[in-house]
Formats: C-alpha cells, sequence, structure tokens
C-alpha cells in the first residue's frame, strides 16, 4: 500500500490535494472537510493555497507561527502546514532569490475571507521588511503607512452587505516595491468600480459605507463636530435608513473606528481643517438624500414648463451650506439642465454688449490680459468641455485656449464657431427637470460627491505611499489583487458584468498559468500527454472586449448613436453574438429585455435596461460645474481625481462636438479641455487590459478564498456550498490536471546528482565517473524497483514523476545515507 493510499483509508487529511488517491469531487470535498473540522483551513493543490473562513478567531497567525514560515527553508517546506504566510514566503523569497516581480492573486466570493488573506500577506511582508531594515525609519514609516492606508480604504469603500458585514465594494490591487535588501521602498495602489449606487440606495439588511456611520457616532458625542456639521440620527437619514440595518454583527464598534480614521488620515497629512473638510462633503451627501421635490410649474425667461420643486428648503439651505455653494445655484442645478439649442437662428446682437455681459455674469476673467474680445486675430468663442465651458480665442491668426475654463454654463446666448464677423450663434435655453429627473439630479449630486472623495484619498494615499521610482529599474515589486468575486444576483446589471467579465478574464489567466503551461511545459520535453480537457473560456472574454464588436463596444456604439435605445442595444447583440455560444435570448417568462451570458461560473441573466446610462456615467454639465464652483476644495476635486471612476463626466458630449468643429487645430496655452469623457465600460476595460499585461509580467501565485456556509457561521461546512465554489474557482479542474500530469520535475543533472547513491556500480567504475548517463541511472533504479512503471517520465532535459515516486526515492536516499552514517560511526568505534 502507498503512502497516499494509507493517508486515504485511515481517514486522514492530506495537506497537498496532488496527493489524494481518487482526486474526484468527493475526495476533495471530504478532504476539505476534515480539514475544517480540525481547524486546519489552508489546503494546497499544487501550489495554489485553498484557504476556509473558518469565521472564527484562530490560533493561526502569532509571532512564533511567522517566525515558522519565514524560517523555514525551501527543503523544510513541504514539512510546515499550509498557510497563507507559507504563501507569502514563497513569493518573498522568490523576488528575492530571482529578482524578479511577483503578485498574490486572491480570489473568491463575497465573504470569503480575501481581504482578511491579503491582510496577512501584507503583514507578512512588512515584518519581513521590518526585520531587515535595522533603523531606516522611511521604511517604517512606509510599513504604517500602509496598514493606515487599508484603514481609509475600508472605512470608505466597505460596508455591511448580507453576505459579509465588511464588504469590499471595490476592487484592489496593491503593488508593493522591495529593494534588494527586501525592504519595503513603496507602494502603489489601484482601485477599480467602487459600488457608486450604494450612495444612494440599499437593500434590505445591508448599510452604506462605513464612513457615515462612524461619523455619525462620533459626531453624537462631540459637540464642535455636531456643531460643525449639524448632522442628525443615523435613522433621520434616507440614504442610511433604508436597510433598516444601522449597526455592525462582527463586533467592530464604528465610534471606536472613526477615531482609527482620524489617526490614519494624519498619517497621511490630512490636516484637522482637511478632515474638516471631508466630515463636511460626507454631511453634505446626507443632507442632500434628504431633499424632497414635488411637481410644480415653473417659469424660466422664455416659458411655463412642468418641473418641480424642493418642499424643504432649510435641508437644502444646510446642504449648500456644506458643499460650499450658494443656495440658488444647488437649488438651480437640481431643477434645471441647460441646454443649447442647435435648431435655433438667432441673429448676431451686439457683439460687445453680449460677451461683456457674460464676463459679468460669471465674474472670471475669460480672456488674458491683454486679449481684447475684438483683438487684431479675431473673436473668443465659447465652447462645452468637461463639466465647463471655455473661450477660445484668435491672435495672430492662431488659435488658443483660455488658461482658466469659465465654471458654468450661461443661460441665454452662447457664441459658438464663430468667424470673425461673429455670423454663427445659438441659444441656450433652461429645460426644468420633471419630478423623477430631479431626483436622478439629486442622487447624482451625491454619488459624484462621494466617489469624488473615494478617488481623491485614494490619489492623496499613493502620493504619500509612494517615492520617487520606488517601484522602478532598482526595485522589484510583489503586487496583491483583491477583487470582487463572481456575482449573480436576482437582477444583474452593468455592475455584474463587469465584475463578471473581471473574473472571466483572470480566471482566463489562471487557466493560462495552471493549465497551458503545464501542456507546453510536456510538450516543450518532447512528451506526449492526453489532451486535458479543460473550461477554457477565452472566446467567451473576447466576445465580452472585442474591439468593434464585443459586448462592451456594443454598449459604447449605442451610446453613441443619436436616439440609442436600451432596446437597439439588445437587438445588437443578438444580432452580433446570438449565433455563438455565450450570448443568448432570455426566454419570454424571464423577460424581453434580457439576455443571458454564459460564464465559466454558470449562466447569468441580464437585464439591458439602465445598461448605457450606468455605462456613461455622466453628470449633468450644470451639476459638475456647480461642484467646480464649491469653496471646499475637496468637493471641488479635480475631475482628474475621477479618472478611474469617471466621476465628473459631463453629458454633453453631442454639444460639445457641435461646438468643436469650429475649433480647428487649436493651440492649447496650456491645453486645458479634457479629452471627451470615456464610458465606463471603456474604462473598465482599459483598467482591466492594463492590470493583465501587469499580471502576465509576475510570477503568480493564487489564492483561492472558499465559504464554507452563507451564514457566517463558525465551523460550519456545507458541502454543495462548497462544491459550486470549487467549481466555479477552478480548482476541480486544477486537481485533475495535477493528477493526471507529474508534478515533480527535476533537471537530469540534479536527478543524477541527487539520485546516483541508490544504485549500485559496475565493477571498476566509481562514483563520480562521468561517462554514466542519465539513462543508465534510470534504468538502474528501474531493476532496483525504485521506480515504479508509469510513475514517472522522461523528458529531455527534466525527469518527470508523480509525488508519491518523488517520496519514495527520496526516503530511499535517506536510508542510504543513514546506512552510510551508521557504517562510519562503526568503523570509527572500530579504530579507536
Ligand atoms: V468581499 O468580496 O470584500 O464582500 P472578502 O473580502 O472575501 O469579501 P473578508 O476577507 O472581508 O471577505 O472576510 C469576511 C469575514 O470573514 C471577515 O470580516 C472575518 O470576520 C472572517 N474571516 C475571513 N478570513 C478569516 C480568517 N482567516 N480568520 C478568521 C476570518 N476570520
Ligand atoms: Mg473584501
Amino acid at each position: 500500500m502507498n503512502a497516499d493510499e494509507d493517508m486515504f483509508t485511515n481517514e486522514d487529511t492530506v495537506a497537498n490535494m496532488v496527493k489524494l488517491r481518487f482526486l474526484d469531487e468527493p475526495s476533495i470535498l471530504k478532504n476539505l472537510e476534515r480539514r475544517y473540522e480540525e481547524e486546519e483551513i489552508y489546503t494546497l493543490v499544487g501550489s495554489v493555497l485553498v484557504s476556509l473562513n473558518p469565521f472564527q478567531k484562530l490560533p493561526l497567525y502569532g509571532d512564533k507561527i511567522l517566525d515558522r514560515y519565514s524560517q523555514a527553508s525551501p527543503s523544510s517546506e513541504p514539512e510546515q502546514p499550509p498557510h497563507i504566510w507559507g504563501l507569502a514566503e514563497r513569493a518573498y523569497r522568490s523576488l528575492l532569490c530571482n529578482w524578479s516581480d511577483q503578485s498574490v492573486i486572491v480570489s473568491g466570493e463575497s465573504g470569503a475571507g480575501k481581504t482578511e488573506a491579503t491582510r496577512r500577506v501584507l503583514e507578512y511582508f512588512m515584518e519581513m521588511s521590518r526585520r531587515r531594515g535595522g533603523e531606516d525609519d522611511f521604511a517604517a514609516g512606509l510599513e504604517g503607512k500602509i496598514m493606515s492606508a487599508q484603514t481609509i480604504l475600508e472605512a470608505f469603500g466597505n460596508a455591511k452587505t448580507i453576505r459579509n458585514d465588511n464588504s469590499s465594494r471595490f476592487g484592489k490591487w496593491i503593488e508593493v516595491g522591495f529593494s534588494r535588501a527586501g525592504q519595503i521602498q513603496g507602494a502603489v495602489i489601484h482601485t477599480y468600480l467602487l459600488e457608486k449606487s450604494r450612495v444612494v440606495s440599499l437593500e434590505p439588511g445591508e448599510r452604506n459605507y462605513h464612513i457615515f456611520y462612524e461619523l455619525l457616532q462620533c459626531a453624537e458625542e462631540d459637540e464642535q463636530l455636531q456643531g460643525e456639521l449639524g448632522l442628525g440620527q443615523v435613522a433621520s437619514y434616507r440614504l442610511l435608513n433604508e436597510g433598516s440595518t444601522f449597526t455592525r454583527d462582527d463586533g467592530v464598534v464604528d465610534s471606536d473606528e472613526f477615531l482609527h480614521v482620524r489617526e490614519a488620515l494624519a498619517a497621511f497629512g490630512f490636516s484637522e481643517e482637511d478632515m474638516s473638510r471631508i466630515w463636511k462633503g460626507l454631511a453634505a451627501v446626507l443632507c442632500l438624500g434628504n431633499l424632497q421635490f414635488e411637481e410644480d410649474q415653473v417659469q424660466t425667461s422664455t416659458s411655463v414648463q412642468d418641473g418641480s420643486k424642493i418642499t424643504n428648503s432649510d435641508t437644502l439651505l444646510q446642504a449648500a451650506g456644506l458643499l460650499s455653494v450658494s443656495t440658488e445655484d444647488l437649488q438651480a442645478a437640481l431643477l434645471f439642465r441647460t441646454m443649447v439649442d442647435a435648431r435655433s437662428e438667432v441673429g448676431p446682437p451686439a457683439p460687445l454688449a453680449s460677451l461683456g455681459a457674460l464676463a459679468a455674469f460669471r465674474r472670471v476673467r475669460w480672456l488674458p490680459p491683454g486679449c481684447s474680445p475684438l483683438g487684431a486675430g479675431g473673436a473668443p468663442r465659447l465652447c462645452c468641455g468637461q463639466g465647463s465651458w471655455e473661450v477660445i480665442w484668435q491672435e495672430s491668426g492662431r488659435s488658443f485656449a483660455s488658461a482658466a475654463a469659465v465654471p458654468c454654463a450661461p443661460a441665454g446666448l452662447i457664441l459658438i464657431g464663430c468667424s470673425e464677423e461673429f455670423s454663427e450663434w445659438r441659444t441656450t435655453a433652461l429645460i426644468a427637470y420633471k419630478l423623477h429627473e430631479a431626483k436622478d439630479a439629486r442622487d447624482a449630486l451625491c454619488k459624484a460627491v462621494y466617489s469624488n472623495l473615494f478617488n481623491l484619498l485614494v490619489a492623496r494615499i499613493n502620493e504619500r505611499l509612494s517615492s520617487a521610482g520606488c517601484l522602478g529599474e532598482t526595485n522589484r515589486t510583489i503586487g496583491m489583487l483583491d477583487i470582487f468575486g463572481f456575482e449573480m444576483l436576482q437582477t444583474n446589471s452593468f455592475e455584474q458584468l463587469c465584475i463578471n467579465f473581471c473574473n472571466e478574464r483572470l480566471h482566463v489567466h489562471f487557466n493560462e498559468e495552471c493549465f497551458r503551461i503545464e501542456m507546453e511545459e510536456y510538450a516543450a520535453e518532447g512528451i506526449a500527454m492526453e489532451t486535458i480537457e479543460y473550461n477554457d473560456n477565452s472566446e467567451c472574454v473576447a466576445m465580452l472586449e472585442r474591439r468593434g464588436t464585443g459586448v462592451f463596444a456594443l454598449v459604447d456604439d449605442e451610446i453613441r448613436t443619436p436616439g440609442g435605445s436600451d432596446a437597439n442595444l439588445l437587438e445588437k447583440m443578438f444580432g452580433e453574438h446570438a449565433k455563438g455560444a455565450y450570448l443568448k435570448r432570455a426566454s419570454g417568462r424571464e423577460g424581453a429585455n434580457c439576455f443571458r451570458i454564459q460564464h465559466f461560473a454558470g449562466q447569468v441573466l441580464y437585464k439591458v435596461d439602465g445598461l448605457m446610462d450606468k455605462s456613461r456615467d455622466a453628470l449633468h454639465a450644470d451639476l459638475a460645474a456647480l461642484l467646480s464652483r464649491s469653496e471646499n476644495m475637496l468637493v471641488r476635486a479635480s475631475p482628474q481625481f475621477g479618472k478611474a471612476e469617471g466621476a465628473v463626466a459631463p453629458d454633453c458630449r453631442g454639444e460639445a462636438e457641435l461646438e468643436l468643429r469650429g475649433a480647428e487645430g487649436p493651440e492649447r496655452r496650456p491645453s486645458k479641455r479634457a479629452p471627451q469623457p470615456q464610458t465606463l465600460g471603456t474604462q473598465f476595460c482599459t483598467q482591466l487590459r492594463a492590470l493583465i499585461q501587469r499580471l502576465n509580467a509576475t510570477q503568480p501565485h493564487f489564492v483561492k478564498c472558499l465559504k464554507p456556509n452563507m451564514e457566517k457561521k463558525g465551523g460550519f461546512f456545507v458541502a454543495e456550498e462548497i462544491l459550486t465554489q470549487l467549481r466555479y474557482t477552478g480548482i476541480v479542474g486544477l486537481c485533475k490536471i495535477r493528477q493526471v500530469g507529474y508534478p515533480a520535475r527535476i533537471p537530469q543533472d540534479e536527478f543524477r546528482q541527487q539520485f546516483q547513491c541508490l544504485c549500485p556500480y559496475r565493477k571498476g567504475t566509481s562514483p563520480g565517473q562521468k561517462g554514466r548517463t542519465v539513462d543508465d541511472l534510470l534504468a538502474a533504479l528501474q531493476h532496483t524497483e525504485d521506480l515504479s512503471p508509469g510513475r514517472w517520465l522522461r523528458g529531455s532535459t527534466k525527469v518527470f514523476m508523480k509525488h508519491d515516486q518523488l517520496d519514495s526515492l527520496m526516503a530511499a536516499v535517506l536510508a542510504v545515507r543513514q546506512a552510510a552514517c551508521v557504517r562510519l560511526q562503526a568503523a570509527t568505534r572500530g579504530h579507536a
């Protein structure tokens, strides 16, 4: 009976599942379940670490345990039980020994333990850095700051959901730079797709972002803060009470956490004043969320329209105060939008008077000193750019753009595409928002303020964590990816499409690493292996991301199409992809507005409604302009912080294009006009491509987190739940390829050195004799039955073996050495 069989029949467990004799689903499940019962939450499949959430504190992470992993030599490593720190050590050692970039890729569903695992890995690197750091204050400061960054990101980017009390509502990739001495030199954090919709709507049992509750709980006991912000009870805010859940169940006290956030912000150089601006921004969001509207007939300078009005003017006043904008401006931006009327034909009014009036209206200098509107070069022109209006003028036959953008759209006449004679004019009109539009504008403003704040915090964190060149040529990096797991909800929309696309793409990367590379290695060694079937999902990824015809490209295309609609988009998708295997029409029962995608992890039904709006992620120019006029610099946050999220993207592309047509090749001084806003879908695809490119340039270390039960209960293992996750995380497939394959690979020279002691030499030859080939040795080892048929293969440069074959050879070597030792001792005694 071999060792594995022994383990299996003794109802023992194996720490590395490739050693299981039967690698079928029941055996994998049983192994994991038994280990879970024994509080062994970590198990390996080859080098991939499987981590089961214990939902309880286990004595797995003390200093002594860390020492065990940090001091383990590569040869003693297999004796250490699998552990997240074992994986961290492998990445760290690889970085230092091979001097190459590494990545730790953590995946799993919500609440499976990804963020905890990432935290442990970071903790390990920081400890290693500290141990090698001596008196280096800079590095010591960085280590503390990396932890502070986690505190800030979790407060602003995590929330209680049904599935996890501390659910990360954004994806993150943290890249840490190390010196040759193994010390941390800096870090950069990239964030992906903060869930903005949470700011304005909550499911039952869920909370908004932690920071709101932390702030409110602290303000209750802090008179000064209360006085500044004038906050009420948690339950009095619509944005917080929709989920009817106000507390966390995981024992974390919101007011304590607030103090940690303050300390962490201070560590990143936020002054008391800055913090006060942040709290005001948050209080403003809460206040805005409480604004109430009702239908109303409204009068503009040109017409009477069906619009709406705000019914709680005291809240409006408070919100404007907290946002540091004028009450009139806020009210106007929430009730009206300015529209350029492309069809109007208005004759040229007196140019000087009109331009002068516009300038006065906006109280900004819209021409640079010394340049008059009617200067020798020609006349100025107003253009709609990213949330603001700018002036283009000509001087000596050359075009220039204004250095300072004019921050608001004037209601009235706008001069566009003008020639020297001022012959082209368009009018703008104020359009009143209908009731639901006004509510949408309010919610859009809440989301924009919050996501701007989040992006700004990430930007500041990165500014302080990364020093020049910290991730550059002289250092190497370890990146850690903690990203949202696959989602299959009752109603799936744009967010799920992005999340599932991301998982689909990462699964391709995992497949490539584990399967294709494995097969390629056999091929390169001239070994014919039976093709191993695996769930290759790269076609599904191509269908989603292909330029021009991919699902995301079709969404963009429909957004750009005048009169584009959800229904048209659906037809475009079916026209392009329904003949393939991955996108199908939903059945009539499921709804005509739905489509299905066959993801690697299962079929998901998506609703097309709102897909375009969510990807467009537009904040109307008037609202963007309102924020840009705030006196609170954190609310005013530059759109550049919004790049990742497309935060301030004016809904005026058509108008901007129209108006820019006349501005041929203006030379910018400096250029202030931002490029055309990208859709959120395109931004995400670009980000993901960059991430994959980065991952491809690293040596990966995978952690697959599993959630043993949905009740978040300690010690409770639900086999069906685990089985589903085993399938879609690719663990079952991975086990199979490992079992079919030959995981131990030893270069031939090394093999000869290691194992030639096992073979008797022919008379007249010496052990070191060069003439002995690996084939001679292999033949001899077969003869002595140290090598068993079917447990090994000879490649062109390596010898491939099953794990049990390697184990038995190693055991034989050990026995030979021990025997030699005994002989030596006996001989020494004989001499004496
Ligand atoms: V989400 O996709 O962000 O919603 P994660 O990140 O996968 O999710 P998280 O790491 O937040 O899950 O873990 C959820 C909870 O499980 C934690 O708050 C802990 O209470 C618990 N957990 C996870 N891992 C461990 C562990 N190794 N030991 C003890 C753990 N508790
Ligand atoms: Mg998380």
